[in-house]
């Protein structure tokens, strides 16, 4: 009896010790964490495959799940972008605090988001792009580690949250855009001293580009397009020293372009089709060295196209159509050595296709349609022999 016991003692420390080694061998989720995770899964109308209300269970082994190895399986990282859930964003997800990364893009998510979603201290990377998330952008947002805040294509509405960075000083990406956030814009961004990139296309933004923006000297990529903002574009772009893409497509703007995208050392791609422009093509960008892509149609551009095609070496796509040019088709195009597709449909040139496009061998794409241009024949025979 006496011995059994003693056995039985035996037998059940040595389970025991084997446990404790388990546990220090594997990660075993922090059980703040686990409640966490198992609200936000109750929230959800279908729950991800393999998540379960198991209170035993070890969520740092969940899909989606990452755990830190150095702090007892504290969660750093929630990613289940594309896996068709549905339902609401519970607000125990801020129970979270050592969370890095969250990444619910591509599902069907929806209603507003939780306030306590942002004061998470220690969160990084945001993807909640392309859900179904609705509601306004809370008036206080403190994310002190955040770096990259994704929430475009969703239904969002109010006004821009422009004061994000007042807290949340550190963003380098910033897409916000394809919701309808609305108002007169982008004062309050200038905060943003690290941005690169800022997205904000397909809104409804209207007012002008404020001078706030001209403070980022970091930003490389500025997309406006799709909005209802207008006025003159300020010369104050120049300070953008880094802005490699700048698309501001389908606004308001009016009044002349200003001379300054050539300057800028790495400018490469300059949207502006479908505003009110007018004036000429400006100087730098036509001898810029860098532009690779520059599209104007749909503006009221004029005057004759001149394009310096000894300093243009990276042109590549040129879309002019739909404007106010006069004068002659510019021969001296064939010489724009990586020139593929040139549009210069819908203008009022004078004369026929050059002579010279006959050596037009970079070409893929033309069109002069509607360009009250003579001599369809001789123009047909040129163009047969432009590419070799
Ligand atoms: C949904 O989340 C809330 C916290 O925001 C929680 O109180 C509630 O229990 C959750 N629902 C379910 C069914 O887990
Ligand atoms: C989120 O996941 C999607 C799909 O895998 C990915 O394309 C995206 O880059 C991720 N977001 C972040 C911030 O890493
Ligand atoms: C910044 O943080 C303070 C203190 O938490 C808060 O009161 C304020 O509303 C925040 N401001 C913004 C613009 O988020
Ligand atoms: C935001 O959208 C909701 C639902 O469509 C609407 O009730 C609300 O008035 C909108 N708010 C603003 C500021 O546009
Ligand atoms: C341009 O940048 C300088 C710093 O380089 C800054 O002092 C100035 O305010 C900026 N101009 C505008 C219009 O933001
Ligand atoms: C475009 O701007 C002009 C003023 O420059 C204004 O009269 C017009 O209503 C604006 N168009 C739209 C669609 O807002
Ligand atoms: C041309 O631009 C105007 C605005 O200036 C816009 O209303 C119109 O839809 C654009 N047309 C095309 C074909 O993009
Ligand atoms: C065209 O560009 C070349 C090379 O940058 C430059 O030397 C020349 O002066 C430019 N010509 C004109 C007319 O601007
Ligand atoms: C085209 O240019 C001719 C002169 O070259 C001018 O008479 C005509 O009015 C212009 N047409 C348009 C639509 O601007
Ligand atoms: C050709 O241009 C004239 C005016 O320049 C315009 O009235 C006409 O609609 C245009 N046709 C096409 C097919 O674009
Ligand atoms: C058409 O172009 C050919 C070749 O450039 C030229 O010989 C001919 O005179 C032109 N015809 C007219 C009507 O301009
Ligand atoms: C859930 C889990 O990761 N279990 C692992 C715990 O550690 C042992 C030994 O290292 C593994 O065999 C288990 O798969």
């Amino acid at each position: 009896m006496g011995a059994q016991g003693c056995w039985g003692l035996v037998v059940i420390l040595g389970f025991l010790l084997q446990a404790q080694v388990l546990v220090s061998q594997n990660l075993t989720c922090n059980f703040k964490d686990l409640t966490a995770l198992q609200y936000f899964m109750g929230n959800l109308t279908m729950k991800p495959e393999g998540w379960t209300m198991d209170s035993s269970t070890d969520c740092c082994g969940w899909e989606g799940i990452t755990c830190e190895p150095q702090s007892a399986g504290r969660v750093i990282k929630l990613e289940l972008p594309k896996k068709r859930l549905s339902g609401k964003l519970s607000d125990a997800l801020a129970a979270l605090d050592q969370l890095k990364t969250l990444n619910l893009s591509h599902n069907f998510l929806k209603d507003s988001l939780p306030l306590s979603l942002f004061r998470m201290p220690n969160l990084e990377q945001l993807d909640l792009s392309n859900n179904d998330f609705s509601g306004q952008i809370p008036e206080s947002i403190n994310l002190h580690s955040i770096r990259s805040f994704d929430i475009s294509s969703n239904h969002f509405n109010g006004s821009l949250p422009s004061h994000i960075c007042v807290n949340s000083s550190r963003i380098r990406f910033l897409d916000m855009a394809v919701n309808y956030f609305s108002g007169d814009v982008l004062s309050g961004l200038g905060k943003c001293s690290f941005l690169e990139e800022l997205n904000l296309g397909t809104d409804d933004l209207n007012g002008g580009v404020t001078e706030d923006i001209f403070q980022l000297q970091n930003l490389k990529v500025l997309g406006l397009q799709y909005n209802n903002l207008g006025g003159k574009l300020s010369p104050g772009i120049a300070n953008l020293s880094n802005l490699v893409r700048f698309d501001i497509s389908s606004n308001n703007f009016s009044g002349e372009i200003p001379d300054v995208f050539g300057q800028l050392k790495s400018f490469q791609f300059l949207v502006a089709h479908s505003n009110r422009f007018s004036g000429r093509i400006p100087s730098t960008v036509s001898n810029s060295p860098t532009i690779s892509l520059l599209n104007l149609r749909n503006n009221s551009l004029e005057g004759f196209i001149y394009l310096n095609c000894s300093a243009m070496v990276a042109l590549n796509s040129l879309d002019l159509a739909t404007n106010k040019f006069t004068g002659p088709v510019p021969d001296n195009l064939p010489l724009c050595r990586q020139l593929r597709n040139a549009n210069l449909a819908r203008n009022n040139f004078s004369g026929q296709i050059p002579e010279s496009f006959r050596e037009f061998h970079s070409l893929s794409y033309l069109s002069v349609s509607n360009s009250s241009l003579r001599n369809i024949s001789s123009a047909l025979q040129i163009l047969q022999q432009c590419r070799t």
